[in-house]
This record gives structure tokens, sequence and C-alpha cells, in this order.
């Protein structure tokens, strides 16, 4: 089994000492370990934010792109070379807001590749305004007297929208969101993670202790994955008990299943170039 160590970064992350994001980035560190994949199959892709920093502090092929555009960036890299093991991370703001028309669609396609959003309900590195996933009422640098939309909800939209495995994890149980990664990872299909990745700096809401005294584990109830009604409703479930966990999971054809360049599977990367004759077609349009 692969080490630990070999996945760390020559770049220490600048992140706030506390930061969720921590727990995020060991945690993928060590499901990566534990599944064996070497550094060189690996790339992960980012937007823009906090969060989305996290490709220069782990030791695998990187992608920082733009602001919400790491899920089209990691679709073309997943198609162009399917050998590869795709991570798209990020955070709220970049995959549920300027991202959102991107999240809905990759869903329904289904591509095999993760997809880990650290859900800190603001916007970190803009210095704190409110994201997509804010509570209603919640008081923000740009909302002074509280959220008016009601909050979006990732995991009920990942569900309704396709995606093949959807779960939540919580960046103060490394051991349970690495669990959670490992699966996800090794799942056929788009898998979302969403993982509850405290703001220490500007949100003094959702803190470690306020999700600590909420939060409980879908297993510890018995919850069946196979179940999407099931799913749907727990992904309601908000207030004095939030579940995290694997909600749902099933399998269906992928992107790369069904796409006829990719049928043949081999890697379009490694297929051979052929030469296109391209007069014919240019006499069609001269
Ligand atoms: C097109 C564009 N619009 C706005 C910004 C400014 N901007 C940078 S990061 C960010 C939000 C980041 O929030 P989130 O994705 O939740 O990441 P976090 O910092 O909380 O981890 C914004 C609005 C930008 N970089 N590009
Ligand atoms: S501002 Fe918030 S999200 Fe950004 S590094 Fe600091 S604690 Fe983390
Ligand atoms: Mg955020």
């Amino acid at each position: 089994m692969a080490q630990v160590k070999e996945y760390i970064g020559k770049v220490k992350p600048d992140w706030c000492p506390g930061c969720g994001d921590f727990g995020v980035l060991n945690s993928l560190q060590r499901a990566l370990a534990e599944l064996d994949i070497a550094p060189h199959n690996v790339q992960v892709v980012s937007g823009i934010g906090c969060s989305s920093n996290l490709p220069g502090f782990i030791n695998a092929y990187g992608f920082h792109s733009l602001h919400g555009r790491s899920l089209p960036v990691a679709t073309g890299t997943r198609l162009g070379n399917t050998d590869l093991t795709v991570i798209a991370v990020g955070g709220d703001g970049d995959g549920y807001g300027i991202g959102a028309g991107h999240f809905i669609h990759t869903c329904r396609r289904n591509v095999n590749m993760t997809y880990i959003v650290m859900d800190n309900q603001v916007y970190g590195l803009t210095t704190g305004q409110a994201s997509p996933t804010a509570e209603k009422g919640m008081r923000t640098k740009s909302t002074p007297e509280g959220v008016i939309e009601m909050a979006l909800n990732p995991v009920a939209m990942a569900l309704t929208c396709g995606a093949t495995y959807v779960a939540r994890g919580f960046s103060g149980d490394n051991l349970h969101l690495s669990q959670l990664m490992k699966g996800a990872i090794e799942h056929k299909g788009f898998a979302l993670l969403d993982v509850f990745s405290p703001c220490v700096t500007y949100n003094k809401h959702n803190t470690y202790p306020w999700f600590r005294e909420r939060i409980y584990k879908l297993e510890d109830e018995k919850h069946d994955t196979s179940d999407f009604r099931l799913a749907v409703e727990k992904a309601f479930e908000w207030g004095a008990r939030i579940p995290i966990g694997l909600f749902y999971k099933t399998e269906r054809p992928t992107y790369e299943d069904e796409e006829p360049a990719l049928r043949s599977g081999v890697a379009l990367s490694k297929q051979p170039l052929k030469r296109t004759d391209l007069a014919g077609i240019m006499e069609d349009f001269i």
C-alpha cells in the first residue's frame, strides 16, 4: 500500500489555522494512499476559492481553473484520459453558485469522477459573503440583516439531477470522511461528496461545535442507500438533526460507457492519431 506522505505536496497550505479544509486534504491523502492509486495517476481539478487552492497542496497532477469551472475541466480531463482518477474539488460558492449550471449537467452526465465540495456556507476567499448554502437569516458582511433567500440543498440537487453516488461528510471526522472519499473514488459514475468544512474566520455560526451537536451518521440508523425516495427525504433533514454519510448509491452506464469514441476502453490520449483528409470537407463549405 502507498504511504500518505507520497501525496503531500511541496507547498504547505496557507489556510487559516483550524480551517476545515485541512481535514479534507488529509482525508483525501489518506484515501488515495489506502486505495493505492499512484500520484501520477491522479488529477485534482479546482475552481477559485480558499478550498480551490487544494490542488497546490497535494502531490498529484493538478489544474487550478477558473471560478465555477472545475467540473467542465475535470470532465474534459477524464474524457481525454480515462486511465486517470479525476477528482474535482472546490467550495460551495464555486460549485453551487457560479458553477451551478455545470454541477446540474455533470450530475446527469454521469462521468466517472469524484466531486468534493468544501461547504462552509460562505465565500471564504473574498472575506465572508453569504454563499448559496448560507441559511436563511444568516448575517454575513454581504447580508448584514440576514440572508433573504432559502438555502440551496446540494444533496437533494445531486440526487434529483442524476448523480449516482451522493454523500456528505464532516471535516471534523477524518476517518469517516476518508471512507466516504474511498467509496466515491471507487464508485463507477459521478460522485458528489459535500463536506461540512467550517470557515473558522468568517463563519461564526456554522462552527465545529454547531455541527457536532447536530450531525449523526446515516449508517448508524441502518439507512438503505439503494432507496432513492428515502435518500431525498433524508436530504431535507436539517435543524436539530443533520445526517452525514452515504445517502444514495446506484449503478447506471457512465458517459464513457456510451460515448462512441471511448467504447473500445482505450483512453483517447492513447489512441492512434488518424489523419483526416480535410480537402473534401472544405470543398463542401467553400
Ligand atoms: C468570475 C469570478 N467572479 C468572482 C470571483 C471572486 N471570487 C473568488 S473566490 C469567490 C468565492 C469563493 O467561495 P467558495 O467557492 O465557497 O470557496 P471558499 O473560499 O469558501 O473555500 C469569489 C466570489 C472570481 N475570482 N471570478
Ligand atoms: S478564510 Fe475561511 S475558508 Fe478561507 S482559509 Fe480561512 S478559515 Fe479557511
Ligand atoms: Mg465557501
